[in-house]
């Protein structure tokens, strides 16, 4: 017996960057995102004599593996389940060029195929509190669309579906500037923003943050949840310059684009940027722009690789039959 899971990685556009419990990854503000349909993790569990993990076929030892078991036996205490060991095969179907940290889908896969393996009947709102032990993105990727992770104790703190399935002319460009793993964790990087003094603003300003972005999904208006997410964005990156000590994620091609968005913005382009936990880029824009934008992009700058991605679905899991 064995089953597996596929989980969607997702991009927040009100993003968590605090947690105010580590231990249960319980965050300080409420998230919001959407799921992406290009980038997707498939883990497959079976039971056997020792815990072996297996990503992109080849077998990982030292912190990876060890996150994952770490991960998996705490799931087996706190559901009371005896003591299990896991053959772990996850697919990463993130293409290397994208430069997307794949903990959201990892830990939504994982989490869905160890429910599946155990014939846990979960609903999706357990399923997202066990994905948050393992990633707190993760709870974001059990469903499709647009997801809410809200705040919460131990047992409140989970995502909900904004709208899985919008009908939204919006397209996310992954902008892929630099390939190099990132030298600041988002663990590490969440602590050292706390120390910002603009940090109890930022907590300040979420609920309304939130309620305006889900106000404007909600209205389907592309232009203001461009600048809703833009401005979250520029404002989770405030906190990283102005923390003691000060970092950033951006590299000086992440300032090029983010200039350049601003100039075919005022052109009349409609496009928006977000970066995350690295120097990468993402472009939200329509349809109808994104033609224009990845001309300009291949043109202003030759060496960065795009990907272009829409709405991704919600976490799928089956068990297959031994005798697959
Ligand atoms: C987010 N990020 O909302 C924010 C924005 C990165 C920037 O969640 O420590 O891997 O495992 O709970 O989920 C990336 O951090 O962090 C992240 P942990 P996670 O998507």
């Amino acid at each position: 017996m064995s089953a597996t899971a596929i989980a969607h990685t997702n991009i927040a556009l009100i993003k968590y960057w605090g947690k105010a419990d580590p231990a249960l990854r319980l965050p300080l503000t409420n998230s919001l995102s959407m799921t992406l349909d290009k980038f997707y993790t498939q883990t497959t569990l079976n039971l056997q004599a020792s815990d072996q993990f297996f990503l992109n076929n080849a077998q990982q030892t030292g912190q990876s593996a060890e996150r994952v078991f770490t991960y998996l036996h705490r799931l087996e205490r706190r559901l009371q389940l005896p003591t299990k060991h896991y053959l772990v095969n996850s697919i990463n179907h993130v293409p290397t060029s994208a430069g997307l940290a794949s903990s959201s889908s990892a830990f939504a896969a994982l989490a869905a195929a160890f429910a599946q393996l155990h014939h846990l009947d979960l609903t999706k709102q357990e399923l997202s509190i066990l994905a948050r032990l393992g990633s707190g993105s993760a709870t974001r990727s059990i469903f499709g669309g647009f997801a809410e992770w809200q705040t919460g104790t131990d047992q409140t703190s989970y995502a909900i579906p904004i709208d899985e399935h919008p009908q939204l002319d919006l397209q996310l460009l992954v902008v892929e500037l630099d390939q190099a793993p990132k030298k600041i964790s988002s663990t590490i990087g969440m602590q050292r923003a706390q120390t910002s003094p603009f940090y109890q603003t930022w907590l300040d300003r979420n609920p309304s943050e939130i309620a305006q972005m889900k106000a404007a999904i909600q209205a389907g208006n592309f232009d203001q949840i461009g600048k809703l997410a833009e401005l979250n964005a520029n404002e989770m990156h405030a906190l990283n310059l102005t923390a003691q000590e000060p970092f950033t994620y951006f590299e000086p091609a992440t300032i090029k684009l983010i200039k350049l968005v601003q100039d075919w913005r005022a052109d009349g382009l409609a496009c928006y940027y977000t970066m995350d936990a690295g120097p990468n880029v993402k472009i939200l824009t329509s349809l109808k722009n994104s033609k224009v934008i990845r001309q300009r992009l291949a043109q202003l700058l030759p060496s960065a690789k795009i990907v272009v991605t829409n709405f991704g679905p919600g976490v799928k899991s089956w068990s297959n039959s031994d005798m697959e």
